[in-house]
This record gives C-alpha cells, sequence and structure tokens, in this order.
C-alpha cells in the first residue's frame, strides 16, 4: 500500500511542468529541508493537489495513519483584557468588565471539580490579561489543582499572560517559569503567536508581546523540560512572506531547543471583531496552508487542526493534508470562537463521536496525552459500543 503511494508522489512531482516546484518536490521526497524562498513559492504555485500530496507522503512518513486526540477540558479565568488586538471578539477593557466574566479561585476549582472520576487527562488554562490577576494568584491556583489532582496535567498561559504578569511581578522571564513550573505548570499552549513580523504585528496587535519576547518566553519552558506548542494566526492582511517568516523562527527556535510539539494554525474568524471587514479565507487555502506548514516545519513531531474553530467536516479533511491531531473532546467552556463566529457555537464532542469522526475519514483514532504517550489505539474500537458506554460519550 504504501509503495502505491510513494509511486504516486513521486510521480506526481516527475511529472510537474514547473522547474521550480518540481526541485522543491524531489527534496521533500528526498527529505532535505526547503527554504525560505520556496516556501514562498510553494504559497504562490504549488496547487492544493501538489502541496496536498507531498503533505500527506510526509505526515504519514512521521505519523503513519495515525490522529491524535486527548481528552480536555478548558478553563477560561477571564476575557477582561488590557490589550486590544484587532481581531479579537473576545476581551472587554477592565472598563467594561460588567460586560466579562472574571471567575475566581473557588469557582475554577468548582469547573476542576466538575470532572472529578471523568478520564480527562488534561486542563488547558487561557484568557485575557487582566490587570488584578497577578502571578501570585495563578500559582496558587496551579497548586490548589495539582493538589486535588495530580495527574491532571496542567497546560496553561499563553506567552501574552505570561510576559505580563512576569514583568509585573518583577522576575525574569526564566525566574517567573520556574515558579510555575515548582508550583505544578507542564506545558504552555500555543497562543499570542498571531503574525511574528511586525509590519503585520503592528497592525494587529501592537501592544502585547513581540516575537523576541514570545519565542524568549517559549525558549525559558523549553530550557525547564517543558513543552509547548506554537500558533500562527492565518488568513487576515498577511502575506505569504509573512506566513514563512513567522514559520522559519519556529523552525529555528525547534532546531535549538526541540521543545515544540505541536504546530497549530489557526484561521481568522471575522465577526464581533475590528476586522470584520475581511474576508475568511477559503477552504483550498486553508488546506494549502495545512499542507504547506507540514512541508515547511520539518522538525515539529506534529500539526494539529483545531477543530472548534474549523468546524469538524473542514477538520476531518485537513487529515490528507498534513494534519494529525485534533485536538481534543473539549467541553463547550471555549468562547475565543464561539464569539468570533466560528461554525462551532456549542464545541463538545464526546469520545465516541470524535473516534468517529477520525475513523470515517479512514484514518486510526489513537487517544494520547499532552506529551503524545499513547492512552488508547481506538482503530479497532465497534463505535456502536463505545457510544453506548458511559464513559466514552
Ligand atoms: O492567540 C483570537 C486566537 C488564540 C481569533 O496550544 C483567534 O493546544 C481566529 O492559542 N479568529 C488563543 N483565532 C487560542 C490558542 C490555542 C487554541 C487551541 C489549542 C491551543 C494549544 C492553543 O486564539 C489567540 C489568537 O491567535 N484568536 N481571536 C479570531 N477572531
Ligand atoms: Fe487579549 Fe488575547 Fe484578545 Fe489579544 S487575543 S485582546 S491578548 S484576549
Amino acid at each position: 500500500m504504501q509503495d502505491v503511494a510513494i509511486n504516486g508522489v513521486e510521480r506526481l512531482v516527475e511529472e510537474e511542468k514547473d522547474q521550480s516546484l518540481k526541485t522543491i518536490g524531489y527534496k521533500i521526497l528526498n527529505s532535505e529541508r526547503i527554504s525560505f524562498d520556496e516556501g514562498v513559492t510553494l504559497f504562490e504555485k504549488g496547487s492544493l493537489g501538489f502541496v496536498g500530496s507531498l503533505a500527506n507522503h510526509v505526515r504519514e512518513k512521521k505519523n503513519g495513519n495515525i490522529v491524535y486526540f486527548n481528552r480536555n477540558f478548558h478553563i477560561e479565568p477571564t476575557n477582561v483584557c488590557v490589550f486590544t488586538c484587532a481581531f479579537c471578539s473576545y476581551s472587554r477593557l477592565y472598563k467594561h468588565r460588567e460586560e466579562g466574566w472574571e471567575l475566581s479561585e473557588d469557582q475554577m476549582m468548582h469547573i476542576v471539580k466538575s470532572y472529578d472520576g471523568k478520564p480527562v487527562t488534561e486542563v488547558h488554562i487561557v484568557g485575557g490579561v487582566h490587570p488584578k490577576l497577578n502571578l501570585q494568584f495563578f500559582i496558587n491556583l496551579m497548586k490548589k489543582i495539582k493538589a486535588h489532582r495530580p495527574d491532571l496535567h496542567i497546560k496553561g498561559y499563553t506567552a501574552v499572560e505570561l510576559d505580563y504578569m512576569f514583568r509585573k511581578a518583577k522576575v525574569s522571564v526564566e525566574e517567573g517559569m520556574q515558579l510555575l513550573k515548582d508550583a505544578g505548570l507542564q506545558s504552555l499552549p500555543g497562543g499570542g503567536a498571531e503574525i511574528f513580523h511586525t509590519e503585520i504585528r503592528e497592525q494587529i496587535c501592537a501592544d502585547k508581546v513581540d516575537a523576541d519576547g514570545w519565542l524568549a518566553i517559549h525558549r525559558a519552558a523549553h530550557k525547564l523540560n517543558m513543552h509547548t506548542n506554537a500558533t500562527m494566526l492565518f488568513g487576515h492582511i498577511e502575506k505569504y512572506e509573512h506566513r514563512i517568516d513567522h514559520m522559519e523562527r519556529l523552525r529555528q527556535l525547534q532546531d535549538e531547543t526541540g521543545g515544540f510539539n505541536t504546530f497549530i494554525p489557526l484561521k481568522f474568524r471575522n465577526q464581533n471583531n475590528d476586522m470584520s471587514h475581511i474576508p475568511e479565507s477559503s477552504v483550498v487555502e486553508d488546506m494549502r496552508l495545512y499542507a504547506i506548514s507540514r512541508l515547511y516545519l520539518d522538525n515539529f513531531p506534529h500539526v494539529k487542526a483545531y477543530w472548534p474553530m474549523l468546524g469538524r467536516q473542514n477538520a476531518q479533511l485537513s487529515l490528507s493534508f498534513g494534519v494529525d491531531d485534533l485536538d481534543g473532546t473539549i467541553d463547550d467552556t471555549t468562547k475565543i470562537y464561539s464569539m468570533a463566529g466560528s461554525e462551532e457555537q456549542k464545541p463538545s464532542l464526546s469520545t465516541a463521536e470524535l473516534v468517529a469522526l477520525i475513523k470515517q475519514a479512514g484514518r486510526a483514532p489513537v487517544e494520547r496525552d499532552t506529551l503524545y504517550n499513547v492512552i488508547k489505539d481506538y482503530s479497532e474500537e465497534d463505535l456502536a459500543a463505545l457510544a453506548a458506554n458511559p464513559n466514552y460519550n
């Protein structure tokens, strides 16, 4: 089977009429790294079929037929935020905080406790940058969560939240990361990266941590043996070279530390924000982007499609364009996307539903923990039995 697939993609490259694409195609087939300019060329000239077949080839070489997911839940401590990112539909300024929400420690612990006895492995904590919630508040929260449920992996705080917390507490990035790690924080999510290039960053999120600051926080986490993710907000005013510049900076840091697990492209959604006049990208453009990121980020183990943002059908489609991870079951607590106009207004999928979705796409569903250790392979599982089992629905 694999020989047929490899022959298919080899033939596609061999028959490619454009010489620059053909050269890139051969490089990829020979597992050679592509350059910045070649990345841009793929965006400019690569058809969906061309980049998609190559990305699928790379994805199957790295991760076989597996699609990973995990069982997690979100806590969003607040949507009050000191920043004013133009694409954000979710945040409220402190002076308008009565329109938003602020959870107390008790309320957050209540959410954690509501999962007692349920087989979740991860809590993902992400929210706005509240001017009154400081480093000590979050250190206490980490300790409380860990004291209550030591086996729950805490993935929390974007580099934007951390940068603000550390500056306010007057600690260095290294000291701040160490304090949070000691309190129980284990991984960082990939948010806040947006587009690193200043030409774009100045227009969409001028006031929050810049590219070097974002990268310094992830570097510090990696040096403490913590794993992190990286996102890229795409499909707005950025050009192809800004996308490649973003991926290039991530590729370089990954060469240095090896601490990134997953790249997560996030499609810009245009409702209820200051960039609503910008049309959303097409599904073909989205799939080309997934594929090209799989090809460019040759040192990233995984590429994730965040299904609540993309919608379940397009997330299924992405599994043929380089994606090997669909994030998690996620309960209905994440509001970042529903408020920005995502199809998924109540993003919740049971394990049985997620497994069925992956199987429909002809892939092998595997539950993982945050660090990609396999918890359970569902490829031989009977779907009806799974749906009837209360542990999986
Ligand atoms: O940084 C905000 C994005 C991110 C919009 O690491 C928007 O596993 C699209 O980082 N349209 C936060 N995107 C969420 C995040 C994340 C999500 C899932 C998994 C992981 C992980 C991380 O949400 C922000 C920003 O890029 N975002 N507004 C919008 N209108
Ligand atoms: Fe605040 Fe994050 Fe929204 Fe920016 S994207 S305004 S940092 S909540």
